[in-house]
């Protein structure tokens, strides 16, 4: 079923979980996104790291441990994914991200999650990164559901000046601007005034200022999507010393001090939730948008691959929710979970009684009680989009090479057994003919019923100095 499902489905909502005649108010959530985090760079699987937060919510009472989540390879296609429940092949963001200036964004026909959080009674609140288009405004995040953002549009800015640079080639220069504003009615406002505000203490102030002063009669959606820890590898010396420049890297150090920042802020925001009353009420969801990047300082290890590949090095990753009034003791979840599911699954926190919704399962009552109760996952799609591409049926994993700019027969096969081979070693695609015939006539249909690319060539039209020095909206129609 390809098509999005229509407002009209959403007469079914159920809005509000009605017990004894009492109307109970659904959960706050909130999701505390890492960027580009890799899957060994935590405290508990390295412990040169340093992470106490995250370890002491991720193996506490009221936990739920993913073991086997999944994301995209990279941030545009993740966090459309996130926002709207369907595979990047899908919405045509499939390819790579989208960069400054481009005249790209996620197709309008698909409603976004807090478009239909907000149908539940939610204020939608964004923090942080967002990289799902800029060129116009119906594109922006309060167009698209938030009812409030703070942050910046593209891939990165710096984390001190919020701004970014990059070379174009089509114009042999620099161009170089600011990437951070808030956005008022449809209106994305420049923030000049935060020259040497480190990013990830910037956006944790600002999630607590606007929590403190949400009104507790509606339940809240509070994406934080913290630009920690993506390079630029950017931190306040105090960071640091939490880390020992002797056993590693000096990139590694840096990004060892980015990450205590992050998880710092995960220390804050959970005691704030904490000491304004808000904790009982809220589930927190922590995650990253993709696996990390070696070159940046990020480790992926013992798996294979990093962000921008289809190995699980660059898809899988550490996710956990915590909420200890709905999720009782402490479990782990060995179910598939993708990140389309997230669509469908907060909408079933949210105590909307739904099954599935565009690609995605909602796995809310497998995280709650952690038997495999409803529908289940064992199947899933990494990415298709050449060079690599890749599937999954249960076990095995088909990775599929393709020989031009399209997913086309004759390419190569490679399959894995991923449970006794996680790390992609062994490929077992002449041990399985039929089963490699049969995954790669089902990624043929996938690619065969695609939606093209939505990436577009960077537009002068987008140029900062069109904007008051701003990387802004208003280029594109
Ligand atoms: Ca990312």
């Amino acid at each position: 079923m390809l098509r999005v499902v229509s407002w009209i489905t959403w007469v079914t909502f159920q809005l509000t979980l009605v017990i004894s005649g009492v109307v109970a108010k659904p959960p706050n959530i909130l999701i505390f996104l890492a960027d580009d985090l890799g899957y060994a760079d935590l405290d508990w699987k390295d412990k040169s790291l340093h992470t106490p937060n995250l370890r002491e919510y991720a193996f506490a009472d009221g936990t739920a441990y993913l073991t086997n989540s999944y994301v995209l390879h990279l941030c545009t296609p993740t966090r459309s994914s996130l926002m709207t429940g369907y595979y990047p092949f899908r919405t045509g963001t499939q390819n790579g991200v989208f960069l400054p200036m481009e005249r790209s964004g996620v197709p309008l026909d698909f409603p976004f999650l807090p478009q239909h959080l907000s149908k539940a009674g939610y204020r939608n609140y964004l923090i942080g990164k967002w990289h799902l288009g800029n060129c116009k405004r119906d594109f922006l995040p309060t167009a698209r559901g938030f009812d409030y953002f703070y942050g910046y549009y593209s891939a990165q800015e710096g984390y001190f000046n919020h701004s970014l640079a990059f070379y174009d080639k089509h114009t042999d220069s620099m161009i170089g601007g600011l990437d951070l504003f808030t956005e008022v009615r449809g209106r994305p406002m420049a923030d000049h005034t935060k020259n040497g505000v480190y990013a990830t203490n910037l956006f944790t102030d600002e999630a607590i200022r606007i929590m403190s002063q949400h009104n507790r009669r509606d339940p809240f959606f509070m994406f934080l999507s913290h630009q920690s820890v993506h390079a630029p590898l950017q931190v306040p010396m105090q960071y640091r010393s939490f880390c020992n420049p002797l056993i590693m890297s000096k990139a590694r150090h840096i990004y060892c001090g980015m990450l205590a920042s992050l998880d710092e802020s995960f220390g804050q925001v959970v005691k704030f939730l904490k000491e304004s009353g808000l904790y009982d009420d809220t589930i927190i969801i922590f995650s990253s948008d993709n696996g990390g990047d070696p070159k940046a300082g990020a480790s992926n290890l013992p798996l294979k691959g990093a962000k921008s590949s289809v190995w699980e090095g660059g898809c899988k990753t550490t996710t956990f929710i915590h909420s200890p009034k709905y999720i009782p003791g402490f479990g782990i979840r060995k179910d598939l979970f993708h990140v389309v599911d997230w669509h469908a699954t907060l909408l079933g926190a949210a105590g909307v009684s739904i099954a599935k919704y565009g690609d995605g399962i909602n796995q809310w009552p497998m995280i709650t009680t952690g038997k495999s109760v409803g529908l289940r996952r064992n199947q899933m799609v990494y990415n298709i989009q050449p060079p690599l591409s890749a599937l999954r049926n249960n076990d095995f994993k088909l990775v599929y090479e393709s020989k031009g700019q399209t997913v086309t027969a004759g390419g190569r096969a490679r399959l894995y057994h991923l449970p006794s081979d996680p790390f992609e070693t062994r490929d077992i695609a002449r041990q399985q003919p039929k089963l490699v015939r049969k995954l790669v006539k089902r990624l043929l249909e996938f690619q065969s019923v695609a939606r093209p690319s939505v990436r577009t060539p960077i537009d002068p039209a987008g140029h900062p100095m069109r904007f008051g020095g701003a990387f802004s909206t208003g280029f594109c129609k």
